[in-house]
């Protein structure tokens, strides 16, 4: 990983052009928006200092006109997000596939600006819901800008356009009472999904720990539809866009996201501020799935269906390039708010396939945009413009801020002697791909999209034993705050169409049974015409056993880079032991905090102050991922009737826990009662052991001693 000390910035083409932007009130007086100074903008204009105010008062009415027009419209969905600016750069060129100039010019330094979003909740809810993450990217190419438009899952909910604005209904807060807020556990997207067997295989993800990330920069991410790479010869790959996190995938627990919402609701966002401010940029590297054209109809999932994957043991992931976010927003408004993705914008090189649900999202996102931003002349919004120039007849409308010179603004014109004139495809101009179409205008499903349980049902075969116990939990959980008992009892038949042990122990939590059959048909998602019995949900197969890359189990678990290790002192803590420890730990990037019974500072036993990052009414151990109590007898006395409650979580959530010398009597007075054959518990164990269990994110072989610790 990158960071400050190891590397120069990079400043990138974006950079320049947002600086031109960019305002800066330092060391300047205030101003009107008419550029007037201002001497007061405390008291309004008045008739005598107790009279009524004045319409003569443009100030006022200048300030408060703009603080009333302040808010646009959220997202309709992804409306809580987080972004960040850096670059992505290409490992090796790959004409043979694509020759667009991103995946062809190995010098460039491609700026790019990441968001990453939840889906349902609103702009100002929990980072911690149990929901899909957005992970959109603006590539600004020299060519025009490539949005990536994705999630952290591979797959998603629908397998047509047409039915997002139903998903979307059915898991926002039910329109009668406005209840609840970022949250699928309800009655109305349990009747939509049971109901639409399609959107099984995104939610048993969802169901799973990748739903719960421990952040933002520890998540996959996919393009998810099928794409077309185009080379210079015209000739088509189909390709499927990965995103690998270079720190591994990791999660929180469902008890973790639950407390992490209360004490710290903006966790996500702070730990990417956080990472990016102290020069640990995050990266991932970019993966393509390359199918050729032929092998179109060789798989048992249809390649244009997008709640399919494609199992990477079946075709690898080509890793060409890696993203780097080097640089948080200025203003969160001017560039997380307003940047505009949208599926639709492509270069040379790069197109899309038939699949329904991508077809439809490239009318939705531009659309969209019109309501958020209030004018079609959105490109013009500095983080939406561009590197190179927009030129183009495209005219006037709201908010136009640049002054388009000459006097035609058609094209044909021999006026401006043709322009802004057309560039032929070997000049870079954008060519459809010629896709041979010969077909029926038909509004209906293909067959090959009716296979809803083969996938999941793969999916959860992959799982480790302590993620299939996690996906348990979350459909019991979700389950259970259901009303309706016809709609659990559909739900419960077919989480046993993915696998009858999962539905036997879920419908054993909400005290029912699986059923054996339903009344009705289990897809109404198909038109009033349809052939019902045809349409129905085809049988489960098997065509692979396990896809491993599918479980967090197989991530990577070398590094500890940015973790946030507390470490609990008071005064007379053994500065010995904490150096040792500490700088072992920070040598290998992770992050350490002082947290004691009040703020300000502690003095150790060698008499020296330190700072307290915080004190421990002010935070939790969910905020952490590993606790280490080094010895001192004052310290520890006055730790012990504190701290009891931050020891017994940090031992249930499964976390490496380390203690030296005195350190241990806290660790007496828990309810943690097997000190010894614990693989992430060490009493004055090596650095080196703390930092190796650390890395491995939690200790899960803990878990059936830990369910019993009462925090
Ligand atoms: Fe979407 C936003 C991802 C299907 C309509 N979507 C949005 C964002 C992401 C995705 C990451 C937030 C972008 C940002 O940070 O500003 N959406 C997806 C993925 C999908 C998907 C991965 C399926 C593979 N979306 C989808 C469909 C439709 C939409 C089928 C409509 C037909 N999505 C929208 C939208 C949003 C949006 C309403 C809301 C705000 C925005 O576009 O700019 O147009």
């Amino acid at each position: 990983m990158e960071s400050k000390k190891t590397s120069k910035k990079v400043v990138t083409a974006k950079d320049k052009q947002l600086e031109n932007h960019t305002v800066d009130y330092t060391d300047k007086p205030m101003t009107t928006r008419q550029g007037l100074k201002v001497n007061d903008t405390n008291n309004s204009l008045k008739a005598g200092p107790r009279g009524a105010t004045l319409l003569e008062d443009f100030l006022l009415r200048e300030k408060i006109h703009n603080f009333d027009h302040e808010r646009i419209p959220e997202r309709i969905v992804h409306a809580r997000g987080s972004g960040a600016h850096g670059y992505f750069e290409l490992y090796e060129s790959i004409e043979e596939y694509s020759k667009a100039g991103i995946f062809t010019d190995t010098s460039r330094k491609t700026p790019v600006f990441a968001r990453f979003s939840t889906v349902a909740g609103s702009k100002g809810s929990t980072d911690l819901a149990r929901d899909v993450r957005g992970f959109a990217v603006k590539f600004y190419t020299d060519e025009g800008t490539w949005d990536l438009v994705g999630n952290n899952m591979p797959i998603f909910f629908i397998q047509d356009a047409m039915k997002f604005p139903d998903l979307i209904h059915s898991v926002k807060p039910e329109p009668h009472q406005e209840i609840p807020q970022a949250a699928s556990a309800h009655d109305t997207f349990y009747d939509f999904v049971s109901l639409t067997p399609e959107t099984l295989h995104n939610h048993i993800w969802v169901m799973s720990d990748r739903a719960i990330p421990r952040s933002l920069r520890m998540m996959e991410g996919f393009g998810i539809h099928t794409f077309r790479l185009i080379n210079k010869e015209g000739k088509a790959h189909f390709v499927k866009f990965h995103w690998k996190p270079k720190l591994g995938v990791h999660s929180v627990t469902w008890d973790e996201a639950v407390k992490i919402s209360g004490a710290d609701s903006d966790f996500h966002r702070r730990d990417l501020w956080n990472a990016i401010e102290a020069g640990n940029y995050p990266e991932w590297e970019l993966g393509l799935q390359i199918v050729p054209e032929e092998d179109e109809h060789k798989y048992d999932f249809d390649l244009l269906d997008p709640t399919k994957l494609i199992p990477e043991e079946m075709v690898p992931v080509k890793i060409v390039g890696k993203m780097v976010l080097n640089q948080n927003p200025e203003n969160f408004f001017a560039e997380t708010e307003q940047v505009a993705f949208m599926p639709g914008s492509i270069v040379p090189g790069i197109d899309f396939t038939n699949d329904p649900l991508l077809q439809g999202r490239l009318f939705s996102y531009r659309d969209t945009q019109l309501s958020r931003l209030g004018s079609h002349n959105f490109h013009q919004i500095p983080i939406n413009k561009p590197v190179g120039e927009a030129r183009n007849n495209q005219r006037d409308g709201h908010m136009q801020t640049e002054i388009p010179k000459g006097r035609t603004a058609y094209f044909p014109n021999s006026i401006s002697a043709g322009c802004p004139y057309l560039s032929t495809v070997a000049e870079g101009g954008f060519e459809s791909y010629q896709e041979r179409i010969d077909a029926k205008k038909i509004r209906t499903r293909s067959a090959s999209f009716n296979d809803h349980y083969s996938q999941p049902a793969l999916f959860y075969r992959s799982l480790s034993n302590w993620e299939k116990e996690h996906v348990m939990s979350a459909y019991s959980f979700e389950l259970g705050k259901c009303e309706f008992k016809h709609i659990k009892e559909r739900m419960l038949y077919l989480i046993g169409q993915i696998d009858t042990d999962l539905a036997d122990k879920v419908a054993a939590n909400l005290g029912m049974k699986v059923p054996s059959t339903i009344q009705e048909p289990v897809n109404q998602a198909i038109g009033a015409d349809a052939n019902v019995e045809e349409q129905q949900p085809s049988k489960k197969k098997i065509y692979l056993d396990k896809s491993p890359k599918l479980s967090q189990a197989n991530t990577n678990f070398d590094l500890i880079e940015t973790r946030q290790i507390a470490v609990l002192v008071a005064d007379g803590f053994h500065m010995k032991d904490f150096k040792t420890m500490a700088d072992a730990l920070k040598q290998k990037g992770a992050v350490i905090k002082l947290i004691a019974p009040h703020g300000g500072s502690v003095t150790c036993d060698e008499g020296m102050e330190h700072k307290v990052d915080a004190a421990i009414m002010t935070t939790e151990s969910v905020l952490f991922d590993a606790l280490f109590i080094p010895g001192g007898k004052k310290s520890v006395d006055a730790l012990v009737s504190k701290f009891i409650k931050f020891i017994n979580e940090t031992y249930k959530h499964c976390k490496a826990i380390a203690v030296t010398n005195e350190g241990k009597q806290v660790l007496d007075k828990s309810e943690i009662e097997d000190f010894e054959n614990d693989a992430a518990l060490f009493i004055n164990g090596t650095p080196d052991d703390f930092i190796g269990a650390i890395a491995k994110h939690r200790n899960w072989d803990r878990r059936e001693k830990a369910e019993k610790i009462p925090a």
